[in-house]
């Protein structure tokens, strides 16, 4: 099974672009995202595993393994966000 489309109109997220996603789904608040606020940011990348991959990615950047992304390692989680080559549709 491939987990990889090929999606040729997109326009893939820049950094940037991934950094904010994901400091915008930190819907609590508490400056740290949840497995669950991982998710729901994988699906709004496009993904259509977003628990799948919101494991994959604790697994990556959880450097502390306590559950949760922290700002220190949202970059890493960006990075593997980044690696899965997810593309912003053309509006
Ligand atoms: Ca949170
Ligand atoms: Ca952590």
């Amino acid at each position: 099974m491939s987990f990889i489309r090929s999606q040729p109109a997109g326009v893939p997220w820049t950094r940037e672009q991934v950094l904010n996603l994901f400091n915008s789904f930190d819907k609590d608040g508490d400056g740290m995202l949840s497995k669950e606020e991982v998710k729901a940011a994988f699906r709004k990348l496009g993904s259509h595993w977003g628990g799948f991959r919101a494991r994959r990615a604790l697994r990556h950047a959880d450097a502390n393994r306590d559950g949760l992304i922290s700002a220190e390692e949202i970059n890493d989680l960006a990075n593997y966000a980044l690696k899965c080559r997810y593309t912003l549709k053309q509006l």
